[in-house]
C-alpha cells in the first residue's frame, strides 16, 4: 500500500490501521433471506456495505439494491430512537420522549388493568413482518392469557400452508422441490429474480443443469425468461388451470396409479370434477392457449416433479387456497409427494434454531375464544398459532365477538391491509395502542407510547447457514439512541407483568440465544470464540420415503383430493373439492372492467418499509399503473399519462406506464407507496372465505382520464 496516501486509501475505504476502517460481519435484516453483509466501520459509523464471500451463506457475497441502501436504512432521520408518548391528537404525531421504565411501566399497567376488568382477550397483541420473535410474543400471549395475537400473516404464506395441509397433512419447510435430484420443476407464481434476488443462484443452477422448468406466472418476467415453458394465465384463474392440466394427466393415462391407490383418498370424486375442465373451457377462463396447457400437462404428468409456489401471490385471490389446492392436486397425481426428485422427497430435514419463527408452532392458549375462530373455521384448525386479522379494523371498532381495549403492536403498518383509512379511524377510538418500530411510521402517528426497535446491525444474532454451519453474529455498531431488540422489549414486559415465558423460562437475551442453540450441541460461549461459526454437532433428522408417505398428517393419513379439513367446517365454500370459482363472476365487471392486480414485487421496494430511503424509492416513479399498450391504445391513453383508476370503492390519481410483461386487460399497481396507497381503493370485505386473504391480485378497476369529472 506504500504508493497511497492516506486520503487516498480512505477515500477508497481500505480498511487497515492507517485508515482506522475495520470490516464486521453481520446480516442484513431486510427480508427473509438473512444475507450476510460486511459492514465497512469508521469511527463506530458504517460506512460503506458489501456482501460478504468469507462464509457459504446463501447470498455467495451478492448484495440486493435494498441490502446496498444498509447504511441509509440505519441513519434515516426518521430512526426512532428513544420511547416517546403522545401529546397531540391521535394521527397528529406529536410526541415527547419518556424514560424505558415510564413505557414499560405504562404498557404492564394498562395490560394488567384490562386484564382484570375485562379479561385478557380484550388485548390484541400484533406483529407485522418482523418475524425472529414472535415465538417468544406468543408465549407472552399465552402467559398473560389473550388468545388474540395476529400477524402479517394474515395476508402472507398462512394461505397457501393451509391448502398445503388439507393436501399433503404439512406446509413445513420441506415442502419443496427435491433440488438435488429434481429433473423438472413446476414454478408458480414466484418471480425468484425479483422477490429472492440473491438466492436466485440455486434457481439459475438449475436451469444450467438441464431441469426443465414450467413456469406459471401471468406476467413475463426475469424468472419466466428461462422457463423451458411459460403459462400466462390471468390473474387468479390458476384454479381453472390447473384442474385442466390434471384433466389432460388423467384422460392421457398419465396419472400413477400405483402411487394414488396406495396414497390418495378423493380420487374419483376429484377425477370425475376435473372432467369438466376441457381444453377449449380452461382456454377461455385462463387466456392461455390450450396446446401450451396440454404440452406443460405432458411434461408434469411423466413425473416425479417439484412443486415450488410462492408464499402470496397465489392466494391473494378470493379464491385462492382452492386454487392452490388445485394445483398441490397435480402432486400427488403424478406420484410426486416424498419420492426423490419430487416434492418433499427424501432426506435431511431443514435444519433451524430451537423456537425459531414456525419451528414449534405454539397452540394458544383459549384459541377457540379468539375473534378469527368462527368466521374462519379451518384456519383456526390449521393456523392454531394464531388469529386470523384482515378484520382487524372491525375487531379494533368492537365489531367483533367482543371488543379490543389494548392493541400492543410489534412493527405494524396498517397500510399492509385493504382499505387502511378505516383501520385509521379504528386506531383513533382504540383504548391503548402501542407500536414498536425502527421508524417513526404513520402507523406509529396514532400510537400512545412509541418504542424503538434495535435494527439487525445492533444486535446480537444467531444466524445457520450451508447445511447447520452456526454463527453468533455480532453487533456492528453501538445501538443508536436508546433502542433496543424486540426481544428484550418482550422481556421486559414479562418481567413487569410478573410473568415467566419460555422452556427454560428467558430471563434476558442471552437466555434466548442459549435456548435457541439447544439441539444443536453448541454453546453460546463457544460460538462467540468462532468467527466464523461452527457445524452443528447433532445429526440431521434423516427421513425416508416410507417415513414421508405412511406418516401422512391429514384426518385421513393419506394424501387428499377431497379435503376431510374442509368439509368438516360445514361452511359455504369449504368445498372438499378444490372447486374453482371465478371471481369475476362475483365483480361488477361491466362497470369496472379491467382487472386490478397490486403488489407483484419490484427488485428496489419492500412494501411500505422502502419509501423513505431515497437511494431505493427515486429509481422509480411508485405508485404507477402498468399496462399493456393494446389495453392504452383502447382506452386512448398515452405513456406517463395521470388517469384515475377507480374501482367500486375509491380512486386514486396516477401515471401511466405502458409495460408489455403483464395481460391486456390487467393493470398492475405496487402497494406500499407514501401517498396513493392502492390499498385504499380496493374492499376490505373481498377476501377468499376460507383463508381471509384479500383480493390483492385479482380485483377489479377502470381507467379515466385524470381531467374527467367524476361520475
Ligand atoms: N424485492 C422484494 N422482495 C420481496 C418482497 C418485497 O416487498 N420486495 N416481499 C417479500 C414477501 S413478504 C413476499 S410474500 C414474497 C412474494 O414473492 P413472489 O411470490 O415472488 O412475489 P410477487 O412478485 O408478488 O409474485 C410473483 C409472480 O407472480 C405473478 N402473479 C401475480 N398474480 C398472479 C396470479 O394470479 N397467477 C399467476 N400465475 N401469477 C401471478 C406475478 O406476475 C409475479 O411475477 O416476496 C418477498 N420478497
Ligand atoms: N395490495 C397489496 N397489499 C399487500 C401485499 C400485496 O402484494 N399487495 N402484500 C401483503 C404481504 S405478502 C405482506 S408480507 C404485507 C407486508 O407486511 P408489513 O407488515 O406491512 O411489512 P413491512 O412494511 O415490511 O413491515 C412492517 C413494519 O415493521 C417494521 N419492522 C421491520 N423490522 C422490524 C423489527 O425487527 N422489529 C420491529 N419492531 N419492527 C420492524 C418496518 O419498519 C415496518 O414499519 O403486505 C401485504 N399487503
Ligand atoms: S435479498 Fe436483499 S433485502 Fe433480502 S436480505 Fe439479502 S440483501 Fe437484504
Ligand atoms: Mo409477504
Amino acid at each position: 500500500m506504500e504508493n497511497y496516501t492516506t486520503k487516498q486509501l480512505f477515500e477508497a475505504k481500505i480498511p487497515g490501521e492507517e485508515t482506522g476502517i475495520t470490516v464486521r460481519r453481520t446480516i442484513c435484516g431486510f427480508c427473509g433471506e438473512n444475507c450476510l453483509v460486511d459492514a465497512y466501520i469508521k469511527d463506530g459509523k458504517i460506512i460503506k456495505v458489501e456482501g460478504c464471500d468469507s462464509l457459504p451463506a446463501s447470498n455467495g457475497g451478492k448484495l440486493c439494491v435494498k441490502g446496498a441502501a444498509l447504511k441509509q436504512t440505519l441513519y434515516h432521520p426518521e430512526r426512532l430512537l428513544y420511547p416517546m408518548k403522545r401529546t397531540g391528537e391521535r394521527g397528529e404525531g406529536r410526541f415527547e420522549r419518556i424514560s424505558w421504565d415510564e413505557a414499560l411501566d405504562t404498557i404492564a399497567r394498562k395490560m394488567r388493568e384490562t386484564k382484570e376488568k375485562q379479561g385478557a382477550k380484550h388485548t390484541l397483541v400484533y406483529a407485522g413482518h418482523p418475524k425472529w420473535f414472535r415465538h417468544q410474543l406468543t408465549e407472552l400471549c399465552n402467559a398473560y392469557g389473550t388468545p388474540n395475537f395476529g400477524t402479517e400473516s394474515s395476508s402472507c404464506a398462512y394461505a397457501r400452508m393451509m391448502a398445503y395441509e388439507c393436501v399433503f397433512g404439512t406446509s413445513g419447510r420441506n415442502v419443496m422441490p427435491d433440488m438435488p435430484n429434481v429433473k423438472t420443476v413446476l414454478i408458480w407464481g414466484v418471480n425468484q429474480m425479483y422477490s429472492r434476488s440473491v438466492s436466485s443462484g440455486s434457481f439459475l443452477g438449475l436451469i444450467e443443469r438441464g431441469v426443465k422448468a414450467v413456469v406459471v406466472d401471468s406476467r413475463h418476467t426475469p424468472t419466466t425468461e428461462h422457463a423451458y415453458i411459460h403459462l400466462q394465465p390471468v390473474p387468479g384463474t390458476d384454479g381453472a388451470l390447473a384442474l385442466g392440466m390434471a384433466r389432460v394427466i388423467i384422460t392421457e393415462g398419465l396419472h400413477n396409479e400405483e402411487y394414488i391407490e396406495k396414497h390418495t383418498v378423493g380420487f374419483e370424486s376429484y377425477k370425475d370434477y376435473v372432467m369438466s375442465f376441457t381444453p377449449e373451457r380452461v382456454e377461455e377462463i385462463t387466456g392461455v392457449p390450450k396446446e401450451k396447457m396440454i404440452e406443460a400437462a405432458r411434461l408434469l404428468g411423466k413425473g416425479p416433479f417439484g412443486l415450488q409456489m410462492s408464499a402470496s401471490p397465489m392466494v391473494h385471490h378470493i379464491n385462492g387456497v382452492q386454487n392452490v389446492r388445485a394445483i398441490a392436486s397435480l402432486v400427488p397425481l403424478t406420484g410426486s409427494f416424498g419420492v426423490p426428485g419430487g416434492t418433499g422427497g427424501p432426506g435431511p430435514a431443514r435444519a433451524g434454531f430451537k423456537n425459531g419463527f414456525l419451528m414449534n408452532p405454539l397452540r394458544r392458549y383459549d384459541a377457540e375464544n379468539d375473534l378469527s375462530h368462527n368466521e374462519f373455521p379451518a384456519w383456526a384448525q390449521l393456523n392454531f398459532y394464531e388469529t386470523q386479522v384482515t378484520r382487524i379494523a372491525d375487531y379494533l371498532e368492537g365489531k367483533g365477538d367482543y371488543p379490543i381495549e389494548n392493541l400492543i403492536a410489534f412493527g405494524m403498518n396498517h397500510h399492509m391491509w385493504a382499505q387502511p383509512q378505516h383501520v385509521e379511524e379504528a386506531l383513533k377510538n382504540i383504548g391503548f395502542f402501542v407500536n414498536i418500530d425502527m421508524y417513526k411510521t404513520e402507523t406509529c402517528d396514532y400510537a400512545d407510547i412509541i418504542l424503538p426497535a434495535a435494527t439487525a446491525l445492533e444486535r446480537e444474532q444467531l444466524l445457520m447457514i450451508g447445511k447447520g454451519r452456526v454463527i453468533d453474529i455480532k453487533p456492528v455498531v453501538e445501538p443508536m439512541g436508546e433502542v433496543r431488540s424486540d426481544m428484550d422489549i418482550i422481556l421486559g414486559l414479562a418481567e413487569r407483568l410478573g410473568l415467566e415465558i419460555g422452556d427454560p423460562v428467558l430471563k434476558t437475551y442471552d437466555d434466548y440465544l442459549e435456548m435457541s442453540l439447544i439441539g444443536t450441541g453448541l454453546t453460546l460461549e463457544e460460538l462467540r470464540n468462532a468467527p466464523d461459526g461452527l457445524p452443528k454437532k447433532s445429526k440431521p433428522v434423516m427421513r425416508t420415503q416410507e417415513d414421508i408417505l405412511s406418516g401422512i398428517k391429514t384426518p385421513s393419513g393419506k394424501l387428499e383430493f377431497v379435503s376431510g379439513v374442509l368439509e368438516s367446517c360445514n361452511m359455504p365454500y369449504h368445498d372438499g373439492l378444490p372447486v374453482y370459482r371465478d371471481f369475476r363472476e362475483i365483480l361488477p365487471m361491466d362497470e369496472y372492467p379491467l382487472i386490478l392486480c397490486t403488489g407483484c414485487r419490484k427488485p428496489q421496494l419492500f412494501h411500505k418499509r422502502t419509501y423513505r430511503m431515497p437511494w431505493l424509492n427515486d429509481l422509480e416513479e411508485s405508485p404507477l399503473a402498468e399496462i399493456h399498450p393494446e389495453t392504452a391504445e383502447r382506452l386512448g391513453l398515452k405513456d406517463g399519462e395521470l388517469v384515475r383508476i377507480c374501482t367500486p370503492v375509491g380512486s386514486l390519481e396516477m401515471h401511466i406506464c405502458l409495460d408489455t410483461s403483464g395481460l391486456p386487460g390487467v393493470v398492475h399497481v405496487y402497494h406500499g407507496a407514501k401517498d396513493k396507497d392502492i390499498n385504499e381503493i380496493i374492499d376490505e370485505k373481498y377476501y377468499d372465505p376460507i383463508s381471509g386473504f384479500p383480493g390483492y391480485k385479482s380485483y377489479c378497476c377502470r381507467i379515466e382520464k385524470a381531467d374527467k369529472k367524476e361520475a
